[in-house]
């Protein structure tokens, strides 16, 4: 008889560790995507994004920021590649871009650095076969236009 009751206090506090369990992993998941900067992959190990800006030493003015996108080693074709442009300090609205696919994997983004300072480019690329990618490339201290 006192076999029951035991068992019964014992089921909640088994399901409490288990859903503990989840939460961190949870959490873990999602700091994945929300800093997605760096060679890791966010939608898996086989997809291949590499970014190149021009000019490479940003002033303010048009620039073109050209992704490369590859997956298990074959050139990504068709993807939706889109660029927001955000500047480090408050209120200011970002730039928004889209790519134009150059050569096939490669993709064109031209926008405009409109202020000098700490801008960070947000790149989100949709894939035909339904994959999300989102990198984070940060361009410090862009300098004033004009001086060319
Ligand atoms: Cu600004």
């Amino acid at each position: 008889m006192p076999v029951e009751p035991l068992a019964r206090r014992k089921t909640p506090a088994l399901r409490g560790a288990a859903n503990a369990v989840t939460v961190v992993l949870a959490v873990a998941s999602f700091s994945l995507l929300a800093c997605g900067r760096g060679g890791g992959g966010t939608g898996g190990s086989d997809l291949d994004f590499s970014s190149t800006l021009a000019p490479a030493a940003a002033t303010v003015g048009p620039a073109t920021l050209t992704v490369r996108l590859r997956e298990a080693g074959r050139a990504v074709t068709g993807a939706a590649v889109r660029l927001e442009a955000h500047m480090s300090h408050p209120g200011m609205a970002p730039v928004m871009a889209d790519a134009t696919e150059r050569t096939p994997g490669v993709y064109d983004i031209s926008f405009h650095f409109t202020m000098q300072g700490d801008w960070v480019l947000l790149v989100s690329a949709a894939l035909p076969n339904g994959r999300r990618v989102e990198r984070r490339v940060d361009i410090p201290g862009v300098r004033p236009g004009g001086v060319r």
